[in-house]
C-alpha cells in the first residue's frame, strides 16, 4: 500500500491550512471490551449520547498523564471527538484534506459518522481527502478511535495478558523496550486545501562539487483530475530562492515532470560548528501551470509548494561518512520525545528548549531513538545544522515472523518517504537491540535490508545493536549494513561501579566491530542513571559524581579510538531522563539524562560541553 500524506502541510497562494489542536473530547472504553465502541457504533453521533462519561483532553498530547486517576495505564481503545466549521468557500475548485501527524498506536477516524481513514504504526503521518464527506458551509464532527495495544505483530512488539486484581480481571500491556508506551494524538492535526490538480509529493537530493556547483534533482508527482480540460497542468516551474528571496536557478519543466537545478556558487549545507553559517536552506519553489491559449502572459497558476532545500553531499566509505566531502565525527545522543504532562505530545517551547540545550552543549547529531520524531522537529534540525540519524519504530524486536517484517518494512518506507528531503537526515536506523543473533533473524533482515536499501534515497543504514560483536556470527545484522552501531553500558550494566574497566573493554569491543564487519563504527549508547542532587565521593552509582567518572573514562577510550579513523562518533544515551514503565530499576523513569526531564543540566553536562566543543574546534 503506498502511503500517502507524507508532505508536509504548507499554506501557499493556492493552499490553506488550518490546526484543529486545542481541546477535544475524549471517552475511555472499558478496557475489558475495547470493541464496544465499534459495535455501538459511537462514531454515528456524538459521543455525548453514549451517556458514558466525557472528559476534555489536549491535542497534541499523550492522553496518560493528564488526569489524577489510571488513565495512565489505560489498555485498550479511547474515542476522541471535536467539531468544526468549514466555510462555503471551499466547496467548489478544491480539495479538502484531515491530516494527522501522529496518532499511537492505531486509528481510525470517521468525519460526520462516514469511515475516512485508518493508520497504524504511531509517529507517523497520514491523511485522507475528505471532501466528501464534509458539510461545507456548517458544522462537521471527528471522531478519532485510538488503540494503543501492542501484540507481537506491531512495530515494537508487546504482550497483552491479564491479571487478576482485587475487583477482578483486568488486561495488562507489557513490553520489553525501556521507555513508556504513551499514546494519543501526539502531534497537530491539520486541516488544508489544495486546487483540485495538485502537486502530491516531492523528492530531491543534492550534491555539491569541489568547485562550488550545487546540484538539485528533483521529481514531483501531481495528483487529480478535473473535468475541465482546459485545466490540464501543462508545466512547471521550478525556481529556487536563497534565504533572502532572490532566485539562484530556475526551470520550466513541460509535462516531465522530473530534472535537475544546477546552482553556481552553492551556499552549501553544514552541520552547526563545522561552518560560521549552519543550516543554510533555500526554497525550492514549484509552481505548476496551464498555458493560456492566448500565450504565455496569461499562464494560470495551479498549485504552488515550497519545499525548503539545504545543499550537500553525503557520502561514505568502509571507514568514514563525508558530508561535502569531509569526514564527519558525531557528538551526540540518543533522546526521547518526552515531557511531563505532555508525555509525547508536540510542544514547540520544549522543541526549541532542547535545541538550545543541543547547541549550548555543542552536540551536532542525533539519534531519533527508538522512533520517527516529530516532523518539525526535522524541519529545525535541518535549519540548525543538527545532523539526524533517522530510526524506525522497531525497538528490541524478537519473534521474527512476516507479519511483523511486513509492518517493519512499512514503517521504513513510511519513514523515509517521509525523510528523504530532510538536509540534516544522514542514515537510516533500521532498528535498536534487536535480538540478531536468534534464529530466524538473518533472513529477516537480509530481506528487511534489502528493501531499505532499495529505496534509501543517498543514505547509509546503520542500527543500534547491542549483540556481541564476538564471534562475530552472533549478530545477523551487522554484515547487512553500511555503518555498525553498537550500545554498550560498561560500568553500568555490566560490571557495575567499575568504572577502572572501562577504556580497556570499550575499546577493545569497538576494534572487533570494526575487525569483523569492516565498516565505520559508532558508539550509540553509553551511560549510567543519575539521580539530580545525589553526590558522592568515593564516587557510587546513582551519584552524579558517578555519572562525571563513567563519561570521564568513555572520553579516554573515544579519544583512543579516535585515532584509528574508522571511529565516527559517540552517542550519549540519553539526552534528558524520560518516563518508562514501572520498575524497581527505574526511579520515577530512566534517569540517564544529561539534563533532567525539566530541562537543566546534571553536573555531567558541563564537562560534556567543555568535551563537544573542545572537539568542534579541533576540525
Ligand atoms: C538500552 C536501550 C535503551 C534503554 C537503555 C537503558 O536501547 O532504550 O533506555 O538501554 O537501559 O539497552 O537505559
Amino acid at each position: 500500500v503506498p502511503s500517502t500524506g507524507l508532505l508536509y502541510p504548507r499554506e501557499s497562494e493556492t493552499r490553506e491550512v488550518r490546526i484543529l489542536d486545542g481541546m477535544w473530547r475524549l471517552l475511555i472504553s472499558q478496557p475489558s471490551d475495547p470493541l464496544q465502541g465499534l459495535r455501538e457504533k459511537w462514531y454515528e453521533e456524538s459521543l455525548h449520547k453514549t451517556g458514558l462519561e466525557i472528559i476534555p483532553m489536549p491535542v497534541p498530547a499523550s492522553y496518560n498523564d493528564i488526569t489524577t486517576d489510571n488513565l495512565r495505564d489505560h489498555v485498550g481503545t479511547v474515542w476522541y471527538e471535536r467539531t468544526f466549521f468549514v466555510s462555503r468557500d471551499w466547496e467548489e475548485n478544491r480539495r479538502t484534506w484531515l491530516r494527522f501527524g501522529s496518532v499511537h498506536y492505531e486509528a481510525v477516524v470517521w468525519i460526520n459518522g462516514q469511515n475516512a481513514m485508518s493508520h497504524s504504526i504511531g509517529h507517523l503521518p497520514f491523511e485522507a481527502d475528505i471532501s466528501n464527506l464534509l458539510n461545507f458551509g456548517g458544522e462537521n464532527r471527528i471522531t478519532v478511535m485510538c488503540d494503543n495495544r501492542l501484540t507481537n505483530h506491531t512495530v515494537p512488539q508487546g504482550q497483552v495478558s491479564t491479571v487478576k486484581t482485587d475487583s477482578g480481571e483486568t488486561p495488562i500491556q507489557s513490553y520489553t523496550f525501556d521507555f513508556f508506551n504513551y499514546a494519543g494524538i501526539h502531534r497537530s492535526v491539520h486541516l488544508y486545501t489544495t486546487p483540485l490538480v495538485h502537486i502530491s509529493d516531492i523528492a530531491i537530493s543534492t550534491q555539491l562539487s569541489s568547485d562550488q556547483v550545487g546540484r538539485i534533482d528533483y521529481r514531483i508527482w501531481l495528483d487529480g483530475s478535473t473535468e475541465d480540460s482546459t485545466m490540464q497542468p501543462t508545466h512547471v516551474l521550478v525556481q529556487l530562492r536563497d534565504n533572502e528571496g532572490v532566485v539562484a536557478a530556475q526551470q520550466v519543466n513541460r509535462a516531465v515532470y522530473n530534472g535537475t537545478l544546477l546552482v553556481p556558487g552553492a551556499k552549501p549545507w553544514w552541520p552547526y560548528l563545522m561552518h560560521p553559517e549552519p543550516g543554510y536552506l533555500y526554497s525550492l519553489e514549484f509552481e505548476l501551470f496551464v498555458s493560456s491559449v492566448e500565450g504565455d502572459d496569461g499562464d494560470e497558476l495551479l498549485d504552488a509548494y515550497r519545499l525548503p532545500v539545504g545543499i550537500r553531499t553525503l557520502s561514505w566509505t568502509s571507514t568514514s561518512l563525508l558530508l561535502n566531502g569531509k569526514p564527519l565525527y558525531l557528538r551526540g545522543f540518543g533522546r526521547h520525545e518526552d515531557s511531563d504532562i505532555r508525555g509525547k505530545g508536540l510542544d514547540y517551547a520544549l522543541l526549541a528548549r532542547d535545541f538550545n540545550l543541543i547547541k549550548w552543549v555543542g552536540a551536532n547529531a542525533y539519534r531519533t531513538s527508538h522512533y520517527p520524531y516529530s516532523e518539525e522537529s526535522m524541519q529545525f534540525a535541518d535549519e540548525h545544522g543538527i545532523m539526524i540519524v533517522d530510526e524506525c519504530s522497531a525497538v528490541n524486536i524478537d519473534i521474527f515472523e512476516p507479519e511483523l517484517l511486513s509492518n517493519h518494512m512499512s514503517a521504513l518506507e513510511q519513514l523515509i518517504h517521509r525523510d528523504r528531503n530532510h538536509a540534516s537526515v544522514i542514515a537510516w536506523s533500521v532498528a535498536n537491540e534487536p535480538r540478531s543473533f536468534k534464529m530466524g533473524a538473518l533472513s529477516y533482515f537480509q530481506a528487511l535490508v534489502n528493501y531499505t536499501r532499495s529505496i534509501a534515497q543517498g543514505r547509509p543504514l546503520t542500527a543500534a545493536i547491542n549483540a556481541s560483536p564476538d564471534p562475530p556470527k552472533q549478530c545477523h545484522l551487522a554484515a547487512l549494513l553500511d555503518i555498525v552501531g553498537f550500545n554498550r553500558y560498561n560500568a553500568w550494566y555490566q560490571n557495575s561501579g567499575r568504572t577502572d574497566m572501562i577504556v580497556n573493554l570499550l575499546t577493545e569491543e569497538a576494534q572487533r566491530w570494526h575487525q569483523n564487519f569492516g565498516k565505520p563504527v559508532i558508539l550509540f549508547e553509553y551511560g549510567a542513571d543519575t539521580m539530580e542532587g545525589l553526590h558522592s565521593l568515593p564516587v557510587y552509582i546513582w551519584s552524579e559524581d558517578y555519572q562525571v567518572a563513567l563519561f570521564s573514562q568513555h572520553f579516554k577510550a573515544f579519544d583512543k579510538l579516535r585515532k584509528q579513523n574508522w571511529f565516527i562518533g559517540e552517542f550519549v544515551w540519553n539526552f534528558a531522563d524520560f518516563k518508562t514503565a514501572q520498575t524497581y530499576t527505574r526511579v520515577g523513569g530512566n534517569k540517564k539524562g544529561v539534563f533532567t526531564r525539566s530541562r537543566q543540566p546534571k553536573e555531567v553536562a558541563h564537562i560534556l560541553r567543555w568535551r563537544y566543543f573542545a572537539l568542534a574546534n579541533e576540525l
